[in-house]
């Protein structure tokens, strides 16, 4: 059976709710970060870059989460994750890069700091310059959100870019950043809730204990 190897509250989060939106017969793997056991020899023979999701299915290990997501779009089809339409498929694969290299790398600076600087100033000022950067990142996503006159994020139809843009909604709501999510970012908390009316969402947000929008 398929495996996803997920954190909760993770960015794994993401494939998490595409693969229950699919109806797939996975088995979810928790690897527990307080253990540090994503840095254990036997969490690095799936994943050597020591980091969620991994999705292994039958052998085959995908890791980053726009390939995961794409995979389990692909694999699939009749859950219709992937757009068809040249247009949404290209704002789909937009999403999935700025999330994944823009969106969540801006906020490692400020929850991760010493992948960034080695002495405790220069973490600090990572931190420092990483909330500024996010909060700017946050205000982006949310302008493009309301300039768009579409449901989902990558246009009328509902696709993996979505999981995504949404782990980042719970993230801004989290303790961390601890944004007021509807008071500031209100048409992002618009497609948060939509995804919150979602029974596959539901059941991801269930199984790793995090709340409703
Ligand atoms: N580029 C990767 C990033 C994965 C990543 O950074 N995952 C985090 C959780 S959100 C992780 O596993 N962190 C564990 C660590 O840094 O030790 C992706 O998009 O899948």
């Amino acid at each position: 059976m398929m495996k996803l190897y997920y954190s909760p509250g993770a960015c794994s989060l993401a494939p998490h709710i595409a693969l229950e939106e699919a109806g797939a017969d996975f088995e979810p793997v928790r690897v527990n970060f307080a253990e540090a056991a994503q840095r254990k020899p036997d969490y690095l023979a799936i994943n050597p870059k020591g980091r969620v999701p991994a999705l292994a299915d039958d052998g085959f290990v995908v890791t980053e989460n726009p390939a995961v997501l794409r995979y389990i779009a692909r694999k699939y089809p009749t859950a219709a994750l992937w757009p068809d339409d040249p247009r949404e498929d290209a704002r789909c694969t937009e999403w999935l890069g700025w999330c994944t290299s823009g969106i969540h790398v801006a906020y490692a600076h400020t929850r991760r700091p010493e992948r960034y600087a080695v002495t405790e100033a220069g973490k600090a000022e990572v931190v420092e310059k990483g909330r500024e950067t996010v909060r700017e990142t946050w205000e982006l996503v949310e302008t493009r959100l309301a300039a768009s006159a579409s449901p989902w994020a990558a246009g009328e139809r509902y696709s993996v870019a979505d999981p995504y843009v949404f782990l980042f909604w719970t993230w801004g709501r989290g303790p961390n950043l601890g944004y007021d999510m509807p008071t500031d970012f209100p048409a992002w908390t618009e497609h948060a809730r939509r995804m919150g009316e979602r029974p596959a969402v539901q059941r991801a947000l269930a199984r790793e204990g995090i709340a409703r929008p």
